[in-house]
């Protein structure tokens, strides 16, 4: 028996023995097998109610599932992650974004330093920078006050705070306008700033290397499209940058004093809370900005203290395991109910996807088992009136995450009741269907029934906070970030890596040339590639 295999230890195959007894198990039964089955399902943590009874698992399923993590070894990943260990080996690092929300009197060591004082430094002078430009004391080139903030930066160093800031929308001062641009189609830029007024524009390029190519392409036509209304000496005011990478920074044109730093032990899809998140500081303030850290501080606490079976992490990443690789569902939709959180679904997708959609195991075998799934979502009750069919009457099972809140930001009108009376009813629904007796029962002609039937037995969590505040979303992305951690180490895979973005990288380098060289190029792709660039070639000027 290998430990590092897990389809190897006998806990895996205890599963997969249960496996069978649960696919003829139905939700419907469970509920009327014990009348308690939802409170005893249910759990508070770190201010979040979590409700996973209506997910395909009896008690025994727990058991095994916890008795899985165990085996996996799960609690020495999480104490060696909070310890600080290299657990990131592809790339030889630490994997702390804990140390992010960590208070100033704790002491995370790595390589003989303690790195706690210098994320309250960053987070310090961020703060400083921010409270300036919120009070108009930093103003443009010209003097004007800062109206306009425009991230440019792209996968994680945009997906986090461009969601935040969305999240956040009824906390933030609403006289400075946050966008976000990460798309190198020039497009997204030129929409961006198309109605922004140079003198009232800030820049904060967001890029941890400082190499990645869009946002360097972004940043250089938003210097550009600066310079061309202020002159080239009003870089100074108008640009600021978050990165580790003070060089690039410095050769840029951006004053180092501008330049806010963040720490190679930091992903970029777990770096919200460290400096990339400073457009969300400048939408919502430090204080904001704070009460947003404390939450993922409380998440943290929850999944490092909390045992197993009421450890909300642990238990979202296991049901990850248990319906990916024994249950064989595909996708995972995240349905929030709540406008605000509209790109919550797309912030996670590249949290979960990037880091657990891996092929191979730590120690570099192929994986015998399936791994991350697709995620996916909108936020409800749009979604009900799109996709919800498949996930009611199709042939895949798609087990479903959804977000509620008990009180609306926005009360007027039953809104918020309707919205949350849908939430509700969209889970009762999925578990427990409708039978073809009760469609008949109903005089549904005969011919009908069948297209009526509702079949159930489709699982969900659903989670209920009581308002949506920096603290909960705080809350919110901790737990989806330990859950992906959660699933990955038990799949013994790596979740802090991304080598799957390098070859289309590698690729699009090579192929530029080709498209924009004065003599026809010499191609020596396959055969599609080769016509679709001469294709492009001929037609991208408009020629014949
Ligand atoms: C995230 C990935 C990736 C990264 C972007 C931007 O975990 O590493 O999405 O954030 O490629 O990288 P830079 O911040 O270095 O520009």
């Amino acid at each position: 028996m290998n430990p590092t295999v897990p389809i190897d230890l006998p806990e895996w195959r205890a599963l997969r023995t249960h496996r069978e007894d649960m696919l003829a198990t139905r939700l419907r039964d469970l509920f009327a097998a014990d009348p308690e089955r939802g409170p005893k399902m249910s759990f508070e943590a770190a201010g979040l109610y979590f409700d996973f009874s209506k997910n395909h698992a009896d008690a025994s399923t727990v058991r095994l599932l916890h008795d899985l993590a165990r085996a996996a070894g799960l609690r020495e990943r999480i104490d060696a992650m909070f310890a600080g260990d290299r657990i990131n080996t592809t790339e030889d690092r630490s994997v702390l974004h804990v140390a992010l929300r960590a208070p100033r009197d704790a002491s995370i060591v790595v390589d003989g330093v303690d790195v706690v004082p210098g994320v309250h430094e960053v987070l310090d002078r961020c703060a400083d920078f921010a409270d300036r430009v919120r009070s108009g004391d930093w103003t443009g080139h010209t003097g004007a006050r800062i109206r306009h903030v425009v991230n440019l930066g792209i996968g994680g160093s945009d997906l986090g705070p461009a969601m935040c800031v969305e999240a956040l929308r009824h906390y933030a001062d609403r006289d400075i306008d946050v966008r976000f641009v990460s798309n190198v189609d020039g497009t997204h830029l030129a929409e961006a700033v198309r109605d922004l007024d140079p003198a009232a524009t800030l820049f904060v390029v967001c890029s941890k290397t400082f190499t990645t190519l869009e946002t360097l392409a972004n940043a250089r036509s938003a210097r550009d499209w600066l310079c061309a209304a202020l002159g080239e000496d009003a870089v100074a005011k108008h640009f600021v940058a978050v990165s580790t990478n003070a060089e690039a920074v410095s050769a840029f044109g951006i004053d180092t004093a501008n330049m806010f730093g963040f720490w190679d032990w930091v992903g970029g899809r777990y770096s919200v809370g460290s400096a990339v998140g400073l457009s969300l500081m400048l939408a919502i303030g430090p204080s904001g900005f704070r009460e947003f850290l404390a939450g993922f501080r409380a998440m943290d606490e929850h999944f490092f203290t909390a045992p197993f079976p009421r450890n909300a992490p642990v238990v979202m990443g296991m049901l990850r395991v248990w319906y990916g690789s024994f249950l064989d569902c595909a996708s995972h939709a995240v349905l929030p109910y709540d406008q605000y959180l509209a790109r919550f679904p797309a912030y996670l997708q590249q949290l979960d996807m990037e880091s657990n959609g891996k092929r191979v195991t730590r120690e570099g075998t192929d994986v015998q088992w399936h791994t991350g799934a697709v995620v996916w979502g909108e936020p409800g009750t749009n979604g009900q009136h799109a996709f919800f069919q498949l996930l009611h009457q199709g042939t895949r099972i798609v087990p479903c995450d959804f977000l509620g809140f008990c009180r609306s930001l926005n009360p007027g009108g039953d809104h918020h009741d309707q919205l949350m009376a849908n939430l509700f009813a969209q889970a009762e629904a999925l578990a427990f269907g409708k039978s073809a007796d009760d469609v008949r029962a109903e005089g549904v002609p005969e011919e009908l029934v069948a297209h009526k039937t509702f079949p159930g037995n489709r699982p969900s969590t659903l989670i209920l906070a009581e308002e949506l505040t920096p603290r909960t979303l705080g809350c919110l992305i901790a737990l989806y970030e330990h859950a992906v951690f959660v699933a990955g180490s038990v799949w013994n895979i790596h979740s802090f890596d991304q080598w799957g973005v390098e070859l289309g990288k590698q690729l699009a380098r090579r192929i530029a040339p080709e498209l924009t060289a004065e003599a026809e190029p010499e191609l020596a792709h396959d055969s599609s590639t080769n016509a679709l660039i001469h294709r492009y070639r001929a037609l991208r000027r408009g020629g014949a």
